[in-house]
């Protein structure tokens, strides 16, 4: 595999680069923060997307130190932001593999990078997927409390496509869930679909008793954020507001929609 071979020195030669996708508050329009998408600028294949190399790098274990890089930068650019901001402080949101999650050092170094960058732990959630937490046993839920005990937010991402075992939710430290796009995708239809319209209101209800946020995914209409809004979602993410892109452009978004 060529990617295998070039994946290693990538880091190294400066290679990745991150998009940031604005996370935008339902009530007023506001932008809360971001999530960091990461990208490999590949010299001969152009730009990849992590799902042609996330796995790869999960596998060859370079996901520790590429994970370790898009938090630091992550989180540098959020204090930038919130320098160059007015406004409330924007957040910033990193996704975590499982891979990371059973690192030991983690929650060392994440305190560490928050630490250098001069970035209060709150304005820092870690999104980790419900597929990755399948079984969850201590040794993922030890790292999990210690980021929360930090002040950290944890996300559950991806939230209905895994295999979520309800009773995870009471014991994990989480603060919010992510919606999946394929429950907002009956939304676009014109009159919404109902049935979702339901599932939404009861993933709301359930998510606001156990005091979690919650942020949809995948919002490419106006019609669908109205919707949201009205069933209660909190925060909405999607192509309707802005697609990734670099992080200037946020700051520019957000002082055209305060
Ligand atoms: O960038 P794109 O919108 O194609 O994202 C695809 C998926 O890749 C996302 O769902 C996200 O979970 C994952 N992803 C993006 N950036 C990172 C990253 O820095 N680390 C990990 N582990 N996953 C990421
Ligand atoms: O895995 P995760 O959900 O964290 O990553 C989000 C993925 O969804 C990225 O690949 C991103 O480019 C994509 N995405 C973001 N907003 C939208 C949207 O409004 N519609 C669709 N179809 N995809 C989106
Ligand atoms: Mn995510
Ligand atoms: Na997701």
């Amino acid at each position: 595999h060529g990617l295998t071979n070039s994946l290693p020195t990538a880091l190294e030669r400066g290679e990745f680069f991150i998009e940031y996708q604005p996370l935008v508050r339902l009530s007023d329009g506001t932008v809360h923060g971001a999530e960091a998408l990461v990208r490999w600028c590949h010299p001969l294949r152009g730009v990849l997307g992590p799902d042609q190399f996330i796995p790869l790098a999960e596998n060859t274990g370079l996901i520790v130190p590429l994970g370790r890089w898009v938090l630091g930068e992550a989180v540098r650019q959020a204090r930038a932001w919130q320098f160059a901001d007015g406004e409330g402080p924007l957040r910033v949101n990193v996704n975590l593999s499982p891979f990371q999650l059973r690192y030991p050092d983690l929650v060392r170094d994440t305190a560490e990078v928050l630490k250098e960058a001069g970035l209060e732990p709150t304005a820092l959630c870690l999104e980790v997927t419900e597929s990755a937490l399948i079984g969850a046993d201590e040794t993922l839920l030890r790292p999990l409390r210690q980021l929360a005990d930090l002040g950290v937010d944890i996300a559950l991402d991806d939230f209905g496509t895994g295999y979520s075992n309800l009773s995870n939710l009471r014991r994990m430290p989480l603060s919010a869930l992510k919606l999946d796009r394929s429950f907002t995708r009956g939304m676009q239809q014109d009159p919404a679909d109902p049935v979702d319209l339901k599932i939404v209101e009861g993933v709301v209800a359930l998510a606001h008793t156990l005091d979690l946020a919650v942020t949809v995914e995948g919002v490419e209409t106006g019609a669908q954020a109205e919707h949201l809004r009205v069933l209660g979602c909190d925060t909405a993410q999607g192509w309707y507001y802005a697609r990734p892109g670099p992080p200037d452009r946020l700051h520019a978004l957000s002082l055209v929609d305060a």
